[in-house]
């Protein structure tokens, strides 16, 4: 542990800098959309893609930091994050909808991934499942439905190349259900299990393979940011609801 309160290698945050609740985007562009919506943040660190602030939500202490893409890049943060005696953990992420019924821009809360990825695999071998905590997740959903929100709960399928699509795999998920595509929350949950710690995670889908007519980019980003505000809103009342419940205590 960091007795002495050095800073750490990636995030450059100390001891004390870190509430017991973090929302985890991947991408540095979001942390500034959520700390937007927050009562008051400091901006604390800003180093390679790990951008850091803590303040107050509805007076709950809450710390924000990105991930960056991919597992190798998110398994930092969340270490350090961990080190610095982060407890609760919602990623606040993007995904490709994997169910032909999904429009873009719908919120999603990620209950279990399929581990596509490495990085998870040097924790735990690929037979352990990668599930979310039930709380983080009951938080999310009641979150959303607190807002009267249409969303959806289920699967995701982390992976690690974006622009490798195995349309066999492809199909047997969807096929099975998932109904997400992303790069972290696998190794989010592994890690979460690992080290004894709370996860949960909902993400708001940017785009669909299964689409007959493509959109162009802008009419996918439009309707992206629509639902990325639903998902961010979602995880900061959640990480009240979770705050009411003590969840950081335990
Ligand atoms: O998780 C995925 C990754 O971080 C979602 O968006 C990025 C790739 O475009």
């Amino acid at each position: 542990m960091d007795k002495k309160g050095e800073v750490l290698k990636h995030i450059r945050c100390r001891k004390g800098d870190i509430a017991p609740t973090v929302i985890i985007p991947g991408d540095p562009g979001r942390v500034e959309r959520i700390v937007g919506q927050m009562d008051h943040a400091d901006l604390l660190a800003q180093n390679r893609e790990y951008i850091v602030y803590t303040g107050t939500y509805k007076d709950v202490p809450i710390t924000v930091c990105s991930s960056g893409i991919g597992g190798p890049a998110a398994s930092i943060a969340f270490e350090e994050l961990i080190k610095l005696g982060a407890k609760v953990f919602i990623r606040v992420g993007s995904a490709g909808g994997r169910q032909k019924s999904t429009p873009i821009g719908t919120p999603i809360v990620i209950n279990a991934t399929y581990r596509g990825e490495g990085t998870s695999k040097a924790y735990l071998p690929a037979e352990f499942p990668a599930v979310a905590d039930l709380d983080v997740t009951n938080a999310l959903v009641q979150a959303l439905k607190n807002r009267d929100e249409t969303y959806q709960v289920g699967l995701g399928f982390t992976r690690d190349a974006y622009y490798v699509q195995d349309k066999e795999l492809n199909t047997l998920l969807t096929d099975c259900n998932v109904l997400a595509a992303e790069q972290e929350a696998a190794v989010l949950f592994i890690i979460g299990s690992v080290r004894g710690v709370k996860t949960g995670a909902v993400v708001s889908t940017d785009s669909n393979i299964w689409l007959e007519k493509q959109p162009t980019l802008a009419e996918k980003e439009e309707l992206f940011f629509k639902g990325e505000r639903k998902a961010i809103l979602a995880a900061l009342d959640a990480a009240v609801i979770l705050h009411g419940q003590e969840a950081h205590l335990f």
